[in-house]
This record gives structure tokens, C-alpha cells and sequence, in this order.
């Protein structure tokens, strides 16, 4: 590129110059011309019929360069829909990243094409942009909700780590009213009732998908279930199994005690970790990992309690290695 033509033009003429100039060196290659130079051509000659220009930025040997051509690209929308579909092919990871966001946001009939395409993407940050697109997505029916469950086996962490959390949206700080600090007051168990160690209902999740369909609500059909015992592994059980587990057991409770400040639920060992719901509502959870195995956990349960009727208790249990289950007897405690 000649030093006149540049000096010329940097000067400041019309866009549609910079858009034939631009085109011009793009299309001969960038020789001569600093990268901070080009990068000011791309920022003239954005806006209507810069979608060539910009496209050919998309190239350039400088990364801010190419970044500059890819967010402007996507500044033109649909009409550069068929640029930014190529751009997303650049080796550049922040360049597709850049385009994909705006792909998605594009049209919505392709929108899931483009996270599905943006999920296989070699880089982590590329991925994490079609996740999220996925996350915000209120429906997540069909395709968006397979994708995020694929995606919480993803090859990277934190992808894992988000795309478990919008799956997994169950949150509650849960403690004992006798383990609160704030509650100065005298608490002890005057009553405990033991749940039933038979009767309950079993059913392995290997695709973690119990709590997307609800195993934890009160009415819940369907085959698959088996019965199982509690205060004993899975194992013990003729079970040999890794992973996600669920077990569910309808219990009738007397009338209400005379005085009762709160109740709690009680297991003595779940192994390893634990997530309940008791009449569909969540409760909290125990979940130390795998030093969980062996420690015993209350969760209040005060509020979700029905005196004199029936109850249902959802566990869902989580098992990475070796024996698994709820293999230690399970309480109500009425506290005063
Ligand atoms: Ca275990």
C-alpha cells in the first residue's frame, strides 16, 4: 500500500472512500499499513455496506484488528448474518466468540443451532458463551435442555460448574434449630420418631436427570422404582452401583405434640452425600464429599412438616465409590 494513497486518505474523506480503500489493502494484504491504522479504516467504514470490509478484517494478521472487524460485524445484524456464519469458522476464539454471541441472538429459529455448534467448540470460553445463551433461556425443553446436560460433563470446570448450577437450582442453608447460635435458649429432643427401615421406594439416576422430573413431588408414577430398605447400603442390597440414587417413603405422622419449638429430620449416615425434599419442598443438603459417608446430619423441617397425615420424603443421593445409600436409620426429632 502506498504511503500517498494512505496519507490521503487518513486525512479524512468520505466512509465510502475508507470502504473502497479499506477493501482495497484488505484484498491486497496489510503490508505497510500499521495495525492501529487499519484497525481506524474498519472503525470509518462500519455501518451500511461495510459487511466485505469488515469481513476481510476478519483475516488480518493483528488479533485487535481481527477483533475490531468481528465486533462490528456483528454491530450490522442480520444482514451480515451469512459474514458472521463464516467468522465463526476464524481461528481466533475471541473472534467466534464474538460472533457466536450474535449468532444466537440472531434469529431465534437458529438460535439452538448456533449454542449446539458453539458447545463443540474447541475453546472453554467459546463453550462458556453458548452456555450461557443456553442458561437464560427460559424454556429448556428438546434440545436446550439435552445440551445442558451435556454440558455438565463438559471438559472444562467451570462449564461443568455452570451448567450443573443452572441445573441444579435447589439451594437452602438449613440448620438445626439447636445448632444456631443466634437461639440462646435451652434445646433438647423430647420425641423421635423413626421413619420405617422397609417401604421405601429406589431408583438409580445414572444421567442425573431425577430432579429435572421431578422424582422429589409428592405424587410421582412411573416404573423403574423397586422397593429397598433403609440402615443398610444399596450394596447389602444386590445393588452394585456408582452415582446418583433415589429414594423416596410415604410416612404418617400422629397428631401434633403439645409443644414442639421444631422438628427436624435426622439421618445417622447417608453415604455419601444428600439432598431431600419433604412434601415436594427442598429442604437442604449434606454434602461433604466423600468424607460425608459417615456423619450423621439434621435438617430443620419445622415448616414442611404435616402433623397427623401423610408425608413424603425425597433423598437424593449422590455415591462415588464403593457401598452407597441411606445405611443408617433416618428421625423425626421433636424439639423444646
Ligand atoms: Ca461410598
Amino acid at each position: 500500500m502506498a504511503k500517498t494513497r494512505w496519507g490521503i486518505v487518513g486525512r479524512g474523506v468520505a466512509t465510502c472512500l475508507w470502504v473502497s480503500f479499506a477493501c482495497g489493502w484488505f484484498a491486497l494484504g496489510a503490508e505497510g499499513v500499521p495495525p492501529a491504522a487499519r484497525r481506524e479504516a474498519l472503525l470509518r467504514a462500519s455501518g451500511p455496506g461495510s459487511e466485505a470490509v469488515l469481513a476481510a478484517g476478519l483475516n488480518d494478521e493483528n488479533l485487535v484488528v481481527r477483533r475490531t472487524a468481528a465486533r462490528l460485524l456483528t454491530q450490522l445484524g442480520a444482514t451480515a448474518e451469512a459474514s458472521l456464519a463464516k467468522a465463526f469458522g476464524n481461528d481466533d476464539a475471541l473472534v467466534r466468540r464474538t460472533v457466536l454471541r450474535a449468532l444466537c441472538g440472531l434469529r431465534p429459529e437458529r438460535a439452538v443451532g448456533w449454542a449446539e455448534r458453539g458447545m463443540a467448540d474447541a475453546d472453554p470460553a467459546v463453550r462458556r458463551v453458548a452456555l450461557d445463551w443456553l442458561i437464560a433461556q427460559e424454556s429448556r425443553a428438546g434440545r436446550v435442555l439435552a445440551l445442558l446436560v451435556k454440558a455438565r460433563g463438559d471438559g472444562d470446570a467451570a462449564v461443568r460448574a455452570a451448567a450443573s448450577a443452572a441445573l441444579f437450582p435447589f439451594q437452602r442453608e438449613n440448620i438445626s434449630l439447636r445448632d444456631r447460635k443466634d437461639y440462646d435458649h435451652d434445646v433438647r429432643v423430647v420425641q423421635a420418631i423413626p421413619l420405617p427401615v422397609a417401604g421405601w421406594q429406589f431408583r438409580t439416576d445414572p444421567v442425573d436427570e431425577g430432579h429435572l422430573k421431578g422424582w422429589f413431588r409428592i405424587d410421582v408414577g412411573g416404573t423403574g422404582w423397586s422397593g429397598v430398605e433403609v440402615g443398610k447400603t444399596w450394596e447389602a442390597q444386590g445393588r452394585e452401583y456408582d452415582g446418583v440414587a433415589w429414594y423416596r417413603v410415604s410416612l404418617d405422622l400422629p397428631a401434633k405434640p403439645a409443644k414442639v419449638t421444631a422438628v427436624d429430620l435426622a439421618f445417622d449416615g447417608v453415604d455419601e452425600a444428600a439432598w431431600v425434599w419433604l412434601n415436594g419442598e427442598y429442604v437442604g443438603s449434606h454434602d461433604l464429599g466423600k468424607a460425608g459417608w459417615n456423619k450423621a446430619f439434621r435438617l430443620d423441617v419445622t415448616q414442611e412438616l404435616r402433623w397427623g397425615g401423610k408425608n413424603v420424603l425425597a433423598v437424593r443421593v449422590f455415591d462415588s465409590a464403593s457401598a452407597g445409600g441411606i445405611w443408617k436409620p433416618v428421625r423425626v426429632e421433636v424439639l423444646e
